[in-house]
């Protein structure tokens, strides 16, 4: 697979993201063309019409994922490099395919394990408003509820230490990790593991968000819809500053649907779907069946990740961080200006950093607009120009 007519040196594949045009989809095979998906919506229309529509559900008229199959170890290396969603088909995961209904799995974790569940009575789980609470409950009793379609969620963490390491399934869940394995050809990915994590849900649609590590989703049981969004498309979808959980619930906001590039995978049994870094996700049922899946987190960027603990996948990358250090020097700078001149240093500075436009030292605030939009440098470029624009976003919004 590849996703231009360039040749792409493997060796540095994964870390060659090239920058895209919003209003398109890159390729999974062959040339740009053939992997151009249209703008679903029309622009002018919509901004309209949009005042009057408030909640209809839109997931079902979005482009599709590709589906491809993947033959060797420089394959994966391509579909790291196109930087765009794909479901692969095809692989062996090993036997959890046969194996992992209910009752297996009560019988080798345990039915009487405690498990600590999402559960709500609604079925748009909400991280902001937190209409879910944390139950805790033995897993048999959870995965029945889970199969009859109950608003239940189980996103496995570590069970030492829940807050400082991350989940793994050899270790968190040894008496099934030996029947789940990513293929060969992902070798990439497991070498550079972040975490394996165990999902099993009922009838749940999660919230919207993004993770900064790249991300393997292999569904096992079950049928799920995921909804996502390219980097480019995350000002537009509600994450607060420094957040990378959404505000809003996409799905039955055609709103925002309209002004945003959302792309859909449908992910049926066996089928694994890679999520690139910092691409907005939602995920919603296909029915009230249990959905059992596992996604593998894995290190794609040559560097850049927060120093920090990172437990979930989703702390923002390092440049992220220190720039929103540099913003409240910036803040302490222009404090004892007018109202007038602080308007203007903070549109200049912002422009200068969503550009990538060096200062002169003499400009106040310069040497960190500068710093910032160094650090972006060797990031891909979307990510970085993603984060430089919310930077710049946030210094315009300094009061
Ligand atoms: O499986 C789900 O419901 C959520 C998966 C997800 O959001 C992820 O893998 O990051």
């Amino acid at each position: 697979m590849r996703c231009n007519d360039q040749a792409i040196n493997r060796q540095e594949a994964w870390h060659l993201y090239q920058p895209k045009p919003s209003n398109t989809h890159k390729p999974t095979n062959g040339t740009e063309d053939e992997c151009r998906v249209e703008r679903h919506d029309t622009p002018d229309n919509v901004e309209k019409e949009s005042d009057n529509v408030s909640s209809a559900p839109v997931g079902n008229q979005l482009p599709q994922a590709k589906r491809i199959q993947l033959e060797s170890v420089e394959a994966f290396k391509d579909v790291l490099a196109c930087g765009q969603p794909v479901i692969i088909e095809g692989v062996n995961l090993g036997s959890c395919i046969d194996t992992w209904d209910a009752e297996y799995l009560k019988e080798r974790l345990g039915a009487q394990r405690p498990v600590i569940v999402h559960s709500s009575s609604s079925v748009h789980m909400d991280f902001q408003k937190k209409n879910f609470s944390y139950v805790k409950q033995p897993f048999g009793e959870f995965v029945e509820r889970a199969g009859r379609g109950e608003h239940v969620y189980l996103r496995a963490v570590s069970s030492d230490q829940p807050l400082k390491s991350s989940t793994s399934l050899k270790a968190d869940f040894p008496e099934i990790a030996g029947d789940f394995g990513l293929p060969p050809e992902m070798q990439f990915a497991a070498e550079n593991e972040h975490s394996s994590v165990l999902r099993i849900s009922g009838e749940v649609t999660m919230w919207l968000h993004y993770d900064v590590m790249a991300n393997i989703l292999c569904q096992i049981r079950g049928s799920k819809s995921i909804v996502l969004f390219p980097t480019s498309d995350i000002h537009r979808l509600g994450f607060p500053p420094g957040e990378t959980t959404s505000t809003l619930s996409p799905l039955t906001d055609r709103k925002t649907m309209a002004r945003t590039s959302p792309m859909e995978a449908v992910l049926l049994p066996g089928d694994l779907l890679f999520i690139p870094p910092c691409w907005p996700h939602v995920t919603a049922p296909n029915g009230p069946n249990m959905s059992v899946a596992v996604n593998v987190f894995f290190r794609s960027l040559i560097n850049g990740y927060s120093a920090g603990k990172d437990v979930y996948g989703n702390r923002d990358l390092e440049m992220y961080q220190n720039g929103r250090r540099e913003i409240e020097k910036i803040a302490k700078a222009i404090h004892d200006d007018t109202k007038e001149d602080a308007t203007a240093w903070k549109e200049a500075l912002g422009g200068a950093i969503e550009r990538r436009i060096m200062l002169s030292d003499s400009t106040k605030g310069a040497k960190e607009a500068n710093r910032i939009v160094k650090s972006a440098e060797g990031l891909p470029r979307d990510i970085g120009q993603f984060y430089l624009d919310r930077l710049a976003e946030e210094v315009r919004q300094l009061s």
